[in-house]
């Protein structure tokens, strides 16, 4: 990890979150000091699992909770490190798992989301070889109410507990 991205990165997350809450506060009444963005998403258990086939997608899993109000959408996951990043579903179809882009996800303050085996998860497509089991990539969440926040992902084996 390179750290001169990582300030780079966190001083950027610090600006944007000024500009996104200075001019409103939220449906709770909290102020713009009361929490910043990046504390306000908070992400547990953050993992990415490699695929068995080099080649194929990984996916990403972690709990994620709001810790304020308003009910924003996750408007996007990208994982540093894959071609391109999908928030899928997984649905049974007659009787069939099947999984797939999901339906726009809101979140309710303090309420965690689970992406975990079986259900949501993040499809890293095309993941680069710099990607290791036993390493460490990052994750960005931005919500449709402009917050984002950048978190670390630790990277597992397919074969590995998910
Ligand atoms: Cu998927």
């Amino acid at each position: 990890m390179k750290s001169g991205f990582t300030r780079a990165a966190i001083a950027a997350a610090l600006t944007f979150g000024l500009a996104a809450c200075g001019d409103a506060t939220n449906s709770e009444g909290e102020t713009a000091e009361a929490a910043k963005p990046k504390e306000r998403i908070v992400v547990e258990n953050a993992r990415l699992v490699l695929p068995a086939v080099a080649g194929n997608p990984a996916a990403g899993y972690f709990d994620l909770t709001y810790m304020s109000g308003g009910g924003p959408v996750i408007e996007s996951i990208t994982v540093e490190g894959a071609g391109s990043s999908e928030i899928h579903a997984v649905d049974m179809i007659d009787g069939m798992m099947k999984m797939d882009k999901a339906a726009p996800i809101s979140l309710m303050a303090r309420t965690p989301v689970k992406f975990e085996p079986g259900g949501y998860h993040v499809m890293a497509m095309k993941p680069a070889d710099t990607l290791k089991a036993g390493g460490k990539t990052n994750m960005t969440i931005k919500l449709s109410n402009g917050e984002e926040a950048t978190v670390p992902l630790d990277i597992k084996a397919a074969g590995d507990e998910r």
